[in-house]
């Protein structure tokens, strides 16, 4: 009664101060910190009590934690899930409880009536746009290419590693001499880059890094600069997320393409949720948000100046 008065009261079409345990993987890379922040704008500006548990990359925390949230009682529970296996039966458990999952930018193998719906980029597309870029800018010249994939097992790993060897296929000029993951970090992505660059003749036979993240790249240029050689020109950087950095290394022709992921997986997810809640409306099992190239042409420095700010 308390909340409808409230409602009431407000007129705004505000969440009914809904209880929602939120999932994150933890802060890995800017882009992950970023969907942390606007998603505790986004429940902020709702009226929604969002309970928030980092889990610091580790499933069986994210787990502990959603076990949590069943026995707390919230009303919806958010997962980002850090890998795409091993979800069945704690979502089965939140099933039992009548509690909504809702999965944000990554997807998971488990039955689709165990979560409400998915809000994730097409990762498999993000990969192909950073491939499409590299086979326009190398035409048929030779290019060896290293890869940092992102955490094992996880589906932007899967999808993006395979979206970009969908768009080379065609291209035998083109290949990818190796590839490791960096776990979407910058310091990991510059451990691996380093060794890279050890195996490639100091980086000299390398034509172009292709990241999985942003955050990953900029591990990357690091360690090529320190190689001696100009990232951007001797080995082309292109990767995924859009994040400022990124625009930052552009701005300097230290980074070449990247394709945007938007942070805002929360405004999509809190507005099925509330659909849900209030009439039983079924959203679609995954709701897509877009994905855009950026390269040098497109103002980095602007861009830098749009997105510093926003919780990156
Ligand atoms: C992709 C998301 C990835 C980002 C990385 O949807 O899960 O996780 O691309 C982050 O920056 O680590």
């Amino acid at each position: 009664a308390s909340s409808v008065a409230c409602l009431m009261l407000s007129g705004a079409a505000f969440a009914a101060d809904l209880t929602v345990g939120f999932s994150q993987i933890g802060s890995e890379s800017g882009w992950r910190a970023a969907e942390t922040t606007v998603t505790q704008q986004q429940a902020k500006e709702r009226g929604i009590d969002l309970k928030f548990a980092d889990a610091q990359q580790k499933q069986e925390n994210q787990i502990k934690a959603v076990r949590g949230f069943i026995a707390q009682g919230v009303d919806a529970i958010l997962i980002a899930p850090v890998v795409a296996t091993g979800w069945d039966d704690v979502l089965a458990e939140a099933k039992d409880a009548e509690i909504p999952v809702i999965l944000l930018d990554r997807q998971i193998d488990a039955p689709e009536d165990l979560y409400l719906t998915a809000v994730t980029s097409d990762q498999v597309y993000e990969g192909k746009v950073a491939g499409e870029w590299l086979v326009k800018d190398v035409g048929d010249k030779a290019c060896k290419v290293v890869e940092l994939q992102g955490t094992t097992g996880s589906s932007p790993a899967i999808n993006r590693k395979k979206g970009f060897e969908d768009a080379i296929a065609g291209h035998a000029n083109i290949t990818i001499a190796r590839s490791q993951t960096g776990d979407f970090t910058r310091t990991k992505g510059k451990e691996v880059m380093e060794s890279f660059i050890k195996a490639e003749n100091g980086g000299k036979d390398i034509c172009a890094v292709y990241a999985h993240n942003d955050d990953m790249a900029v591990g990357a240029i690091q360690a090529i600069k320190e190689a001696g050689l100009k990232p951007g020109t001797d080995i082309k950087v292109v990767s995924i997320d859009a994040v400022p950095d990124i625009f930052l290394a552009m701005s300097e022709g230290e980074a070449n393409a990247t394709v945007e992921l938007t942070p805002n997986m929360a405004g999509p997810a809190f507005d099925a949720l509330d659909k849900f809640l209030a009439d039983g409306t079924q959203p679609a099992k995954w709701i897509q948000t877009e994905s855009k190239l950026f390269t040098q042409a497109d103002d980095p420095k602007g861009v830098y100046e749009s997105k510093k700010d926003l919780g990156y």
